[in-house]
């Protein structure tokens, strides 16, 4: 006879500890009928009530056979009594009687629950060897050999104060979003200097720049390594009133790419005269989500080194993209507000939304930003 012991109503148990006989022995049981064999084949220590199996509570009982006690045993329950741990004596035979009282009374038994320690800290070591495949930086390597090293044991404690840790879940979420490929996007009006700078940071001269306004048409993507770790850059069609429905449908896009980013540079020109700087800002700023993460830069300050724009309080940063001036401040903005540099040092972070559900973490990246294309 076949058991189909994956279905959802099926409970099983499984032996998490040696199957030589040891000091003690814990069984695990899995399914929605483990409070109720828990109670079935367990009795308070003090008295003959059968333990209710409050989440978390470990309750000191015996394990019983219709009226015989085969041995102390530490239960506790989890999830309203869907996950249950018996902690007995070790020895063979009592564990072997406690596991066949199980099956009689309806566990089937497994060699291994999918979310044992075993198997998890298992899970948890391939997806970090899954993301080690497509790390494309020499800092996003190591950081994920020291996740190998710290990770597994944490996400298997499952500290319950986990879950309240801010830093944590902003940590988690900086993880998630550079494996995913973090996406930083430019853009701003035509001929500010977006590709220039793109260049800049990418490294070397990916994108066409000209001194004529409208040169980049359809956006373009590569990855710039930003303190070391891989960054997805957009740039984008400078944007301007315009009838030409070719550019139009190029801003449309490039505007759509920078509603998808997790960042946006809003790239800007310090030649420009203070009043139309903030009316640009303004116009390409209603075309973003409230909520879009984004840098105002402002850039050739080589042209203007005494600028002082009224941006209506909106912060700034002055770079010059083509003598490399601010570069370095822009960088670290950028790490900062991708969170980056809180994966400094070796605390363990998720790195997946599923290890950060099994913490009680809220990850951003299962609801990336997806935001529909604005007409242009
Ligand atoms: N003086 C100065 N010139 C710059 C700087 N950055 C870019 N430029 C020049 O500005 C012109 C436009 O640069 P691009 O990078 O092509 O500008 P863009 O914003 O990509 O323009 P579009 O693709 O048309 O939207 C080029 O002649 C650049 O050499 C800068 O920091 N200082
Ligand atoms: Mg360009």
């Amino acid at each position: 006879m076949t058991t189909d012991t994956a279905a959802a109503d099926v409970t099983r148990f499984a032996l998490l500890t040696s199957p030589n006989p040891g000091a003690i022995a814990v069984i695990a049981l899995r399914g929605p009928a483990a409070r109720r064999i828990v109670a079935l084949a367990t009795r308070l220590a003090a008295g003959d009530d059968p333990p209710e199996l409050p989440d978390g509570r470990v309750c000191l009982c015996r394990a019983v056979d219709g009226d015989e006690t085969i041995d102390d045993v530490l239960v506790v329950g989890w999830d309203g009594g869907h996950r249950a741990e018996l902690s007995l004596h070790g020895g063979m035979r009592v564990v072997q009687r406690v596991m066949s009282l199980l099956e009689r009374l309806g566990a089937v038994r497994v060699a291994a629950l999918d979310d044992d320690p075993a198997s998890e800290r298992d899970r948890v070591l391939r997806e970090i060897d899954a993301a080690l495949q497509t790390a494309h930086t020499v800092r996003l390597t190591r950081w994920l050999l020291v996740q190998r090293r710290v990770l597994p044991e944490f996400i298997c404690r499952r500290d319950p104060a986990a879950a309240a840790d801010p830093l944590l879940a902003r940590r988690a979420n900086a993880a998630m979003r550079l494996l995913r490929g973090a996406r930083v996007a430019l853009v701003g009006p035509p001929n500010a200097g977006k590709s220039t700078l793109a260049n800049r940071l990418i490294g070397h001269e990916r994108i066409i720049t000209a001194d004529h306004p409208g040169t980049t048409r359809d956006w373009v993507s590569e990855t710039a390594v930003v303190h070391g770790w891989p960054i997805m850059l957009t740039d984008t069609a400078g944007v301007r009133p315009t009838d030409d429905a070719l550019e139009a449908e190029s801003i449309r896009r490039g505007i759509g790419q920078a509603r998808r980013a997790d960042l946006v540079l809003l790239v800007l020109d310090a030649s420009d005269p203070p009043a139309p700087m903030r009316e640009t800002a303004t116009r390409l700023l209603q075309r973003l989500p409230d909520d879009q993460p984004r840098l105002i830069v402002i850039n050739k300050i080589d042209l203007a080194r005494a600028l002082a724009p009224d941006l209506g309080g909106a912060s700034w940063l002055g770079v010059s993209a083509a003598l490399g001036d601010g570069l370095d401040d822009l960088a670290r903005a950028v790490v900062e507000r991708l969170d980056l540099h809180l994966l400094e040092d070796d605390a363990p972070t998720p790195i997946a939304a599923r290890q950060a559900r099994l913490l009680g973490l809220t990850a951003d990246s299962e609801n990336a930003p997806a935001r529909a294309d604005t007409p242009a």
